[in-house]
């Protein structure tokens, strides 16, 4: 940690929080990184060993221009860190509920270029699980990062962890079947749907009554949804996952030449070449304004003691 400088907090969770951070040896030039600091006690305590690790090893393999990617990965005694590119316009969530909706070729912008990472993360049998708008940043430029990849998994056949969000949850995961990356292409589903209505497609006070409404496949369009995106959205949100849009084998294929996305050149969005819908106007590489304030926590991170040295957890 003495190789860096702490500038501020992005966020905080669970298991510590993510600081903008400069390294101490790079020039004023040069850009801010975004540090997650992991708890192990924490981690261990909530037994998300697993979790985490899949975490890393998930991020180590990949690198693409809508994914959040790991730089650097280190850890102490106490803490597991993770060197990520800093995404300044922050979360795809606060744009959305600023706006209230998205017009129609604003979310096909964004759909657009999360499709295309989740074409590749699939191509290497990566499962995301956790599609939400919370977890979607905007980089400087105006395009998509997505993030947390706390429950991304390597998944050749299927699994049967109970993970992901409650609005976002695909049928078979609540009814613990076992699920592959199909669940991604629901999830899909429901954000373009939340997207362009300003609120998810099944909405309760309480997760049962969430869980309820998707198993009864139960939601309504408001009326303003054009009719491509209404077929778009239908054809994601399918129970039967053999009859899903993607199930195909070469599933992002299948996607791609739905009628919502005719016209999308593939290339140029994959080349970050199309005009982002929105730019956040920052004032310096280390502004922070398109994130909540935290208060600075005074959390240790020096080196351990020799007790602690000898409780050495290697994650
Ligand atoms: C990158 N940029 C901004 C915020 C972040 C939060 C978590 C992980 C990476 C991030």
């Amino acid at each position: 940690m003495n190789d860096f400088h702490i500038l501020s907090t992005l966020g905080t969770g669970t298991f510590g929080r993510v600081r903008l951070v400069k390294h101490r040896s790079d020039g004023s030039d040069t850009e801010p990184l975004a540090l997650k600091c992991l708890k192990k006690s924490a981690i261990i305590k909530l037994k998300q060993i697993d979790h985490v690790k899949s975490e890393k090893k998930v991020l180590a393999i990949i690198d693409h221009p809508f994914i959040v990617n790991l730089k650097g990965y280190f850890q102490t005694p106490s803490h597991i860190y993770m060197l990520l590119d800093y995404a300044c316009g922050g979360e795809l969530f606060t744009l959305l509920r600023r706006e209230g909706r998205f017009a129609n070729d604003v979310a096909l912008f964004f759909a657009s270029e999360i499709l295309l990472a989740f074409d590749y993360l699939h191509g290497m049998d990566i499962a995301y699980r956790d599609l939400k708008p919370e977890n979607l940043l905007i980089d400087k430029e105006g395009h998509v990062k997505i993030t947390d990849f706390g429950f991304a998994k390597v998944v050749k056949d299927k699994t049967y962890t109970l993970c992901g969000t409650p609005e976002y949850l695909a049928p078979e995961i609540i009814q613990s079947k076992g699920h592959n990356k199909n669940v991604d292409w629901w999830a899909l589903g429901v954000l373009v749907f939340e997207m362009l209505a300003g609120y998810p497609p099944f909405y309760d006070d309480n997760p049962m009554g969430i869980y309820q409404k998707i198993m009864d496949g139960y939601y309504e369009f408001p009326p303003h949804i054009e009719p491509k995106a209404r077929d778009l959205v239908k054809s994601f949100l399918c129970a039967d996952r053999s009859l899903r849009l993607g199930f195909a084998r070469n599933g992002a294929e299948e996607v791609k030449a739905h009628k919502w996305f005719r016209g999308v050149d593939w290339r140029m969005v994959m080349s970050r070449g199309i005009n982002p819908p929105w730019v956040p106007k920052i004032r310096n590489l280390v502004d922070t304004q398109y994130f909540d304030r935290y208060a600075e926590s005074q959390e240790s991170h020096t080196m351990p003691t020799e007790d602690q040295q000898r409780h050495f957890v290697d994650f």
